[in-house]
């Protein structure tokens, strides 16, 4: 049934709809947190020993269909999260519609593997459901605010209690594209409707949500050595400085970690930036990382080798920050990338990218080698981990 777009029909979608769920009552059954099924010779066994956490966002769908790809996850992840799976565009397809069938897939495979969890991503100016940028445009701040809490209550609630860490905001800095406000926030329909307060705001409705669930700020184009990237790097310190002032729930900071070849790392910059996030008391995640080759020779072991050296020589620094908590690739192997599909980082030539550290055949590549020996050469956390983790 197609229902009109008009905003009244919209605010009552909302209120009748299944974004009002109760999330306590309504919580299923995901089955008992096993026995962690990772093998100790993989990136997560060696990432155990220094304290430290690996994992892979994935999607549910082929996390259903193929048996190698789950033997795969349960072998070398320690964490998973979906990549689109808790997305509003996923989970509120239209006005009185939820659909948790991917996410919960993700959840119960994860649980029956002992494996934690993250949650991605709360507030978020993509992913949005096309009826949700109208309302968000027409609602006043009041209304709003009342179904971004609807929203936190129905998908953080969902999975209260089994998250580890949740992106309660992603991308919300500008940097990468045009710079156009003075307090440097990307333009987002959330902005709009509710004002630069939006992302403390978040926080606050999220720890309501999932009080145990260690809050993340992710955010993108922070790696690379670029005039652009440094201010960038200082408008971040800059906010989360006054966000730990305000008492702003924040326990997290996600470093998506989407290299490129081509583009300049600065070890010193980068590690200095990750030693500030660290001193404000916050745990620091690798998130997403993944690296575009499109500037490495077309021959594929050339290729595989110069991915490893590159994700070495950032997992390096990376790891040797005492705050960094877990590192998180984006998607497990090659035929599962969105580089292929993005304008900015398809090749030249017209290969398709080998950025993960499994090959399209779910072959392991010197990527995962990479990981492996970065873990084994990393400081140990523990100390720390216990700290900053919490129950997380
Ligand atoms: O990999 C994700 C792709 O399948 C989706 O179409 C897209 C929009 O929801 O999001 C991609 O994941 C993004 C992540 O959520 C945030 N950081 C950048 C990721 C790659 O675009």
């Amino acid at each position: 049934m197609s229902i009109p777009l008009n905003r009244r029909n919209l605010l009552l979608g909302v209120a009748a709809s299944g974004l009002v769920q109760p999330a306590v009552a309504a919580a299923p059954d995901f089955g008992p947190l096993v026995k962690p099924s990772w093998s100790p010779e993989g990136p997560q066994g060696a990432a155990a020993r220094k304290g430290l956490g690996f994992g892979a966002a994935v999607p549910s769908n082929l996390l259903n269909r193929s048996a190698e790809f789950r033997t795969l996850l349960a072998r070398d992840c320690g964490l998973l999260l979906g990549n689109n799976e808790m997305k509003m565009a996923v989970v509120l397809p239209e006005p009185g519609r939820t659909d948790f069938a991917p996410a919960d897939s993700v959840v119960r495979f994860a649980r029956a593997h002992g494996q934690r969890l993250r949650g991605h991503a709360l507030v978020w100016h993509e992913a949005l459901p096309g009826w949700v940028a109208p309302l968000l445009a027409g609602a006043g701040p009041a209304k709003a605010e009342d179904f971004l809490r609807r929203w936190a209550e129905t998908v953080m609630g969902r999975y209260r209690g089994l998250i580890a860490s949740w992106d309660v905001v992603n991308e919300v800095m500008a940097g990468y594209g045009p710079v156009t406000r003075a307090d440097g926030l990307r333009p987002s329909p959330w902005l709009t409707a509710l004002g630069p307060d939006y992302i403390d705001l978040a926080f606050r409705i999220a720890h309501e949500a999932d009080p145990r669930a260690a809050l993340a700020w992710n955010e993108d184009s922070l790696e690379h050595d670029f005039p652009w990237a440094e201010a960038k790097r200082t408008r971040v310190l800059k906010r989360l400085e006054a966000m730990r002032a305000k008492g702003v729930p924040i326990r997290r900071f996600g470093i998506q970690a989407h290299l490129v070849s081509d583009q300049p790392f600065d070890a010193g910059k980068f590690r200095r930036f990750l030693r500030e996030i660290g001193q404000m008391g916050l745990g620091i995640e690798i998130t997403e990382l993944d690296i575009d080759d499109k500037a490495y020779p077309g021959d594929p072991k050339a290729r595989d080798r110069a991915v490893a050296n590159f994700a070495r020589r950032f997992l390096d620094v990376a790891l040797d920050e005492p705050a960094l908590l877990d590192v998180v690739t984006w998607g497990l192997f090659d035929g599962d990338t969105w580089l292929n599909d993005h304008p900015d980082h398809r090749r030249r030539d017209g290969l398709r990218q080998r950025p993960l550290p499994f090959d399209e055949a779910m072959r392991p590549k010197p990527f995962r080698e990479a990981l492996i020996a970065a873990f084994r050469h990393a400081p140990d956390h523990s100390a720390l981990r216990a700290r900053l983790r919490g129950t997380a």
